[in-house]
């Protein structure tokens, strides 16, 4: 027997994000017709590599109600297939999200939830994450907002959780949402520097760029690449001058390449640690992968805490 928990007022909200109610279609004004437009098509002509990166696409299309069903159907067949191959290997988050997009608009698709036991399965992976906070100073096994996405899946799905537990998690005094002491990532100082237009200068030319591994000493060097190079390119540059020094290990995400350590040293979520990367001191808004670096420019990777 399954019991039901629901917050009176939470689940309230919650409650009216129903699939169903999701499916309403809203007006786009005819202004931004134009920029809705661009979305929808890099949305159908991107190639997806993670079911992650499918159910986030699939759960916009449904909620826009977008009627190109080939697309859908190659979608959810993307997600449907990654849950099969690597449902124990995906993080809590990930698995709510691919709820959340099977579980849109009443499609076939919602009983391949049950028929997989989704939830329960989505029950245990955000009990780890409590027991991790419980054993690491409040820290989970992914971050905060993936447990946010796990409690949002429960609750639309009728999962089973404590609500006394997430009370204490989400009230407003627990001291990690709390970054460099403000209240949530909101205020966050990130540059808005937009990448210099995408003309390619010809013939290809060389830029330098100032580029430093930060961690409690400074590393400098001077690394020269092709102009309309990336930040990765310049580490891997930096990499060739000295392993020891700007050696790296990256990972795929669904967001791109993610860097995992610098130097031998491993980010690490219980202890809130990542390597975060800056241009004249501001952090960047994108990743490694897709921030265009510039000639002159000061570029660094700092052992941060969030
Ligand atoms: C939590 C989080 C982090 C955590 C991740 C570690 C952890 N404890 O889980 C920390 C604080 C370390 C982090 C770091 C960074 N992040 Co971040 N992060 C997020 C956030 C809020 C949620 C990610 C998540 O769990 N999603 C849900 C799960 C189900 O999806 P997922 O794909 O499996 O999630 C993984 C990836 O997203 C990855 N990840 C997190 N951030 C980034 C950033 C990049 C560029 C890549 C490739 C991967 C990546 O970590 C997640 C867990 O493994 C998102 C915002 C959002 N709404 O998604 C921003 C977000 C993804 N991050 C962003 C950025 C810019 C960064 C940094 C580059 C910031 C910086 N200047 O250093 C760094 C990454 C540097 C590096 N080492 O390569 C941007 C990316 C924008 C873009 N267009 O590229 C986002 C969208 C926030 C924003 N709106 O600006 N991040
Ligand atoms: C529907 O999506 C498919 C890709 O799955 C694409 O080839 C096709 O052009 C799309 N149709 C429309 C009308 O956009
Ligand atoms: C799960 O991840 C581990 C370590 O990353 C890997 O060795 C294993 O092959 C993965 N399993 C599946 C089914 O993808
Ligand atoms: C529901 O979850 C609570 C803790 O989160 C647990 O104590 C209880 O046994 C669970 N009930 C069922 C039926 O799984
Ligand atoms: C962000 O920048 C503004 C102005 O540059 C500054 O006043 C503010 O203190 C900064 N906030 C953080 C969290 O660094
Ligand atoms: C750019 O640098 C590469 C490698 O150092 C070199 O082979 C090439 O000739 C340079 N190109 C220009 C235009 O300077
Ligand atoms: C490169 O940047 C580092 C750290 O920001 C600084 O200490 C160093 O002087 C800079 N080097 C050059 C050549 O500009
Ligand atoms: C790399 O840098 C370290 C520290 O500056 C230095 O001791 C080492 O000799 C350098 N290695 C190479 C191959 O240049």
């Amino acid at each position: 027997m399954r019991q039901y928990h629901q917050l009176p007022l939470v689940g309230f909200l919650l409650f009216s994000l129903i699939p169903s109610q999701l499916c309403k279609t809203c007006e786009v004004t005819e202004e931004n017709d134009v920029h809705l437009n661009s979305l929808l098509s890099t949305m159908t002509t991107s190639k997806y590599t993670s079911g992650t990166q499918s159910a986030n696409v699939l759960l916009s299309l449904r909620l826009v109600g977008m009627q190109n069903q080939t697309l859908k159907q190659q979608l959810s067949q993307q997600v449907r297939s990654s849950v099969e191959m690597r449902e124990s290997n995906l993080s809590s988050g990930q698995l709510a999200m691919i709820i959340l997009a099977l579980g849109a608009c009443h499609t076939p698709d919602e009983t391949f939830i049950y028929d997989h036991h989704l939830i329960s399965h989505l029950q245990n992976k955000f009990q780890a994450e409590i027991e991790n906070m419980g054993a690491h100073d409040g820290n989970p096994l992914t971050n905060y907002y993936q447990v946010s996405l796990d409690v949002l899946v429960l609750c639309l799905f009728n999962g089973n959780y404590s609500v006394t537990k997430v009370a204490d998690l989400f009230s407003p005094e627990n001291k990690n949402y709390y970054l460099r002491g403000q209240f949530s990532v909101g205020t966050f100082n990130i540059s808005s520097h937009v990448p210099k237009s995408v003309t390619t200068p010809n013939p290809p030319s060389n830029i330098s760029v100032n580029y430093s591994v930060v961690i409690t000493k400074t590393y400098s060097t001077t690394v020269t690449v092709p102009s309309g190079s990336v930040f990765l390119d310049v580490m891997e540059e930096a990499q060739k001058i000295n392993e020891t020094v700007f050696g790296f290990t990256v990972e795929k995400s669904s967001w791109g390449p993610y860097i995992t350590s610098v130097q031998g040293l491993k980010a690490n979520n219980n202890e809130r640690t990542f390597w975060e990367i800056l241009s004249g001191g501001k952090p960047l808004s994108q990743g490694v992968g897709n921030y265009v670096v510039h000639d002159g420019e000061s570029l660094e990777i700092h052992w941060s805490k969030y």
